[in-house]
């Protein structure tokens, strides 16, 4: 409860921020996308985990304020970036409960001057439970508006393959927990890498590989055909000063 009262300060009192995790083409060790993931550095605490206080926010409408500031930021971030690379945003099930998410999506957007394609919303398979018909609505009025949507930690949640039928999804991301330790002998997870880049092909959608952290890991999955990688393998979250810094050196 003394979390809970102190994050919904967090926000004014600026110990919120943005960091960003490249999402790699493992073909030409580009950085195609960054996700971003909030950071909260408590006075007394130190810094939270999102995994920690994520789901407090949740609990009560502190989330649509928090889901809104992480979204302006990141867009906003986004524009001092190449053009070619996008931003992938987490948003809670509840935000896309509101009937005004299209237009506040829209909003963000038009203010950081990104066109709409470079912005990826990532959406857990939590959004589909109690069969909310709006939500239908409002991932139509996103695809309109241009935006990519993105299923995350496919396969940890309440699984169905009929979800993915129902939102234009662009990207399937393969969670850690298939990932980590898939190259230990006897191990499943493989057989079920590949038959997730199998259906992602055939409804011509993306996979991303997360949580890759060692090279044989690497080499599975880019065996096994995920299109992108993301891991410490390649770079934990960085603060936006030092994603500006990497671009530099890199022109
Ligand atoms: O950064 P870290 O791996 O600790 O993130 C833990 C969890 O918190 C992840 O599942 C991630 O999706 C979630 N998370 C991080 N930032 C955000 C955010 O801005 N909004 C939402 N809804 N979830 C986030
Ligand atoms: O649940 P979601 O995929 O949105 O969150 C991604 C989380 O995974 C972030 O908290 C990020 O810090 C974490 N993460 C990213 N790469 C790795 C990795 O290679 N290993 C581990 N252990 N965590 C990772
Ligand atoms: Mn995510
Ligand atoms: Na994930």
């Amino acid at each position: 409860v003394q979390l809970e009262e102190d994050l919904r300060d967090a926000l004014e009192k600026g110990e919120l921020s943005m960091a960003y995790q490249p999402l790699v083409d493992p073909l030409d060790n580009r950085a195609k996308c960054f996700e971003a993931l909030m950071r909260w550095d408590h006075p007394q605490r130190g810094r939270i985990s999102p995994a920690a206080f994520i789901p407090i926010a949740e609990r009560s409408d502190l989330i649509l304020h928090l889901g809104e500031w992480a979204l302006r930021q990141a867009c906003k971030d986004a524009e001092q970036w190449p053009d070619d690379v996008r931003v992938a945003v987490n948003v809670s099930a509840r935000q896309f409960m509101q009937a005004n998410m299209p237009k506040l999506v829209a909003s963000a957007l038009s203010s950081s001057g990104i066109k709409a394609s470079r912005l990826t919303l990532e959406v857990t398979e939590s959004v589909f439970i109690g069969g909310v018909e709006a939500v239908d609505e409002i991932f139509a009025r996103l695809d309109r508006l241009g935006v990519r949507l993105a299923m995350d930690d496919f396969g940890t949640g309440y699984s169905s393959l009929g979800y993915l039928k129902r939102a234009p999804f662009k990207k399937i991301k393969i969670d850690q927990s298939f990932v980590r330790g898939c190259t230990e002998s006897g191990d499943t997870n493989p057989a079920i890498i590949s038959a997730v880049v199998a259906l992602a092909r055939a409804l011509k959608m993306e996979t991303v590989a997360e949580g890759v952290e060692a090279m044989d890991e690497l080499e599975l999955v880019t065996q096994r055909g995920a299109n992108l990688v993301q891991g410490y393998i390649y770079s934990p979250p960085l603060e936006q000063h030092k994603i500006l810094e990497n671009f530099a050196k890199a022109e």
